[in-house]
């Protein structure tokens, strides 16, 4: 009984030190990125999601401490960024020169 409930402690402590990686889920829909600004924890990841029935999209990163290059995403087709490190990040689109999303990873 005891020993049963030592180890439901020890779970629930390890729960909350492991919470899971949030999905930011950012959305490509109308040549922008929605929402165009994203704060994120070091290791976290975002999803892009080609929410258009047309076009094709892109994701790309090129930065000093970290580059990215998720090549086409097909509409409907998504891409999974992780932030290795931290600093101000300019997700690009190749496609559409004028998509921007500002990655503040801390
Ligand atoms: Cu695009």
């Amino acid at each position: 009984m005891l020993l049963g409930m030592l180890g439901w402690v020890i779970m629930t402590g390890v729960a909350v030190a492991t919470l899971p990686d949030p999905d930011h889920i950012i959305s490509q829909r109308g040549k922008r990125f929605g929402p165009g600004n994203v704060a994120l924890r070091v290791g976290e990841h975002i999803t892009v999601v080609n929410d258009d029935d047309n076009f094709v999209h892109h994701a790309y990163i090129e930065d000093e401490l970290f580059t990215f290059d998720s090549g086409d995403i097909e509409p409907g087709a998504r891409a999974v960024i992780t932030f290795p490190t931290e600093g101000d990040f300019t997700v690009l689109c190749g496609v559409h020169p004028k998509m921007k999303l500002a990655v503040h990873v801390r």
